[in-house]
């Protein structure tokens, strides 16, 4: 899968390296999913600001920005500067986490409901497939409310982060969506 993963990612966009978010409740998933695209990089965690963003460029085509969404209101202001400019989200859930669905959703929607998110694409990752109790992706996106999203491109890829399955499938959709998002904007 590395080779092919990092071949993917070079190719991500054309010009200036694709700025991509990847967010999620904590324990999705993200940091996990983080190291399956990594590569050779070192992830580089900066905790001074009052909440842990992980930063991390496997290869010239593409960035990636992850921190926990969640909870902590006092520092939502501090999101903002890294929405702007974002391309591309990716949004992780754990599949079998039901309890925190609607957490999961009201938090997606929060973000994309930021002006600087406008239009950006969204890449939803139902992880956690593994586990027995793990939703189907189709009962993910309704619990999500997907289909209520307007306005900009998303899609949902099952995945198992700790395996790999469906990261490279992630990263395929992200990177054509993000190419659209650039064609059209
Ligand atoms: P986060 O960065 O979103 O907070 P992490 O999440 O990547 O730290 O993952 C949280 C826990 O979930 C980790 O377990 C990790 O191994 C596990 N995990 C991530 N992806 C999968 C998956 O696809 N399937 C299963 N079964 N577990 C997964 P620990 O035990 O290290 O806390
Ligand atoms: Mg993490």
């Amino acid at each position: 899968m590395g080779v092919w993963l990092s071949k993917l990612l070079e190719n991500f966009a054309d010009g200036p390296p694709a700025r991509v978010l990847m967010l999620g409740l904590d324990a999705a998933g993200k940091t996990t999913i983080l190291y399956k695209v990594k590569l050779n990089e070192t992830v580089t965690t900066i905790p001074t600001i009052g909440f842990n963003v992980e930063e991390v460029r496997p290869c010239k085509g593409v960035s990636f920005t992850v921190w926990d969404v969640g909870g902590q209101e006092r520092i939502r202001a501090l999101w903002r500067h890294y929405y702007q400019n974002s391309e591309g989200l990716l949004f992780i859930v754990d599949s079998a986490d039901r309890e925190r669905f609607a957490e999961a959703r009201q938090e997606l929607l929060g973000v994309l409901e930021a002006d600087e998110m406008r239009r950006v694409p969204v890449v939803v990752v139902a992880n956690k497939q593994d586990l027995p109790h793990a939703v189907s992706v189709s009962e993910l996106a309704g619990a999500l409310g997907l289909h209520k999203l307007t306005g900009r491109q998303w899609h949902i890829q099952g995945a198992t982060a700790t395996t790999g399955d469906g990261i490279y499938e992630s990263m395929h959709e992200l990177s054509r969506l993000v190419k659209e998002f650039r064609r059209t904007r």
